[in-house]
């Protein structure tokens, strides 16, 4: 039996999602294209071709959507912003019928009650500003900022949490090192550029909008694993090392701590050279924060690859080949990613206990499995219940250990395009019948609606 809990008075439950996963409505309002229309267009990229055309229809359905949080009793709903519907070029004037969009997004959230939280990139990359380079060059960071500074200045008066990117780490290894993701390119080099420049857009977005309204709230969100060796030997402690700084350090030393580190840089300089690292980049990088948002998922265990493994180096960790990440044993969600609710507390133990970190959220987690609705016309993912109510108590044991932890943001309000995985990985609390649009509340979603009803979990 496990107890009651409650958290601190003001602690915020939402959802998550992102404009190419649920939007649709791809060549509508003076849209224009985006990296993913191009990557899911292409044959082979996503499974069973699926592509982000009708997604969940949001752009039409926003109202019942948010009428669906409203029953979910969330009090802040992170979405993001589809840089091509707002800039269908990656530069230059607002395109109004996108701006209109959001209006009519954010205004109904308020009317709900519910807190609007932007995000403005999550992997939606202009087509026009990849063909000109992409994030592995310098100009890109600076288009971001400007697009960052254009649609502050028209949702600032109603939108007050405002999230630079959604996990770096991904745009740039599975963009452009392992090319799993938009643009799917497979060069390490460019993605350890493409890091660099997301990071100068974060500080430079950062920068345009802290100095138009100082009082609202700015932040940046990266998916951060715990990683460790599978042995003490040291070469497995070595791979450890060289993987943390990867998927870690890479972002949390130069934000939170204004450098990066100097083993990073003597493992990464050699691949990806150092001309993109100019003066001035790194206080740039580390302007101050008012919010860190965690996603987290699941935990690394690594090791120095046998001689005798049968293994398939991730190449979305770059001069890794030698390095293997090993299964521990634990159960599995729909993606193959290990349960590890301990990992959660780990890493916000760690962000709080290493760097001089301001508050943080959890922005995402959640977990993905093979829901249908059933005879009686609910989906019953208990499964789903447990992986949440396990993650939800790590959340609460990293707060009564210290952490300013403020929220919690489940992925995903609702079934959606889970990028190369197509509409194959259910990560909801709301089900979506593809060919129908038609939204069912999983028993997760009653469930998340009860712990943020009463700030806590029964029993
Ligand atoms: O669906 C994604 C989301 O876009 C970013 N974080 C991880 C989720 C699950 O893979």
């Amino acid at each position: 039996m496990t107890d009651a809990i409650t958290f601190p008075e003001g602690f915020a439950w939402g959802t998550a999602t992102a404009s190419y996963q649920i939007e649709g409505a791809v060549a509508e309002g003076g849209r224009g294209r985006s990296i993913w229309d191009t990557f899911a267009h292409t044959p082979g990229r996503t499974r069973s071709g699926d592509t982000g055309d009708v997604a969940c229809d949001h752009y039409h359905r926003y109202a019942d959507d948010v009428a669906l949080m409203r029953e979910l009793n969330v009090d802040t709903y992170r979405f993001s912003l589809a840089w091509p519907r707002l800039q269908p070029n990656g530069r230059g004037e607002l395109n109004p019928e996108g701006v209109a969009f959001y209006d009519r997004l954010v205004d109904e959230l308020l009317t709900a009650g519910i807190r609007p939280w932007v995000t403005l990139y999550h992997w939606d990359l202009p087509q026009a500003l990849e063909d000109a380079g992409g994030w592995p060059v310098r100009d890109t960071a600076l288009r971001f900022a400007d697009y960052a500074a254009a649609v502050h200045a028209r949702l600032a008066d109603r939108v007050a949490d405002w999230t630079t990117l959604n996990e770096p780490w991904c745009s740039a290894f599975l963009g452009y090192a392992s090319g799993h993701h938009a643009p799917g390119i497979q060069d390490p080099a460019a993605a350890v550029r493409a890091a660099h420049h997301l990071m100068l857009g974060h500080g430079l977005a950062v920068e345009a909008m802290r100095s138009a309204r100082p009082d609202l709230r700015y932040g940046i969100t990266l998916n951060l694993y715990p990683t460790e060796a599978a042995t003490d030997d040291p070469a497995d402690l070595d791979a450890a090392r060289r993987v943390d700084g990867q998927s870690n350090r890479l972002y949390l030393d130069p934000i939170l701590a204004g450098r990066y580190p100097d083993d990073l840089l003597a493992d990464l300089v050699p691949i990806a050279g150092g001309e993109h690292l100019r003066d001035g980049d790194d206080k740039q990088i580390a302007l101050p924060l008012d919010v860190l948002g965690v996603n987290y998922y699941s935990r690394h265990v690594v090791r120095a690859a046998r001689p005798d493994s049968d293994y398939t180096p991730n190449d979305a960790w770059v001069g890794a080949a030698d390095i293997e990440k090993i299964r521990t044993g634990k159960p599995v969600t729909a993606m193959g990613w290990e349960i590890d609710d301990q990992g959660l507390y780990d890493i916000l133990t760690r962000v709080a206990r290493d760097y001089a970190a301001p508050p943080m959220y959890v922005t995402e987690n959640g977990a993905a499995y093979p829901d249908a609705v059933g005879p009686d016309g609910r989906v019953h993912d208990q499964q789903r219940i447990d992986y949440l109510d396990g993650h939800f108590r790590a959340a609460h044991r990293a707060i009564a250990d210290g952490v300013d932890l403020r929220g919690y943001f489940v992925w995903s309000l609702m079934d959606n395009f889970e990028w190369a995985w197509g509409y194959d990985r259910r990560f909801g609390i709301v089900h979506v019948d593809s060919a129908t649009q038609q939204r069912t509340i999983k028993d997760s979603g009653r469930w998340f609606a009860e712990v943020a009803r009463r700030n806590g979990l029964p029993a």
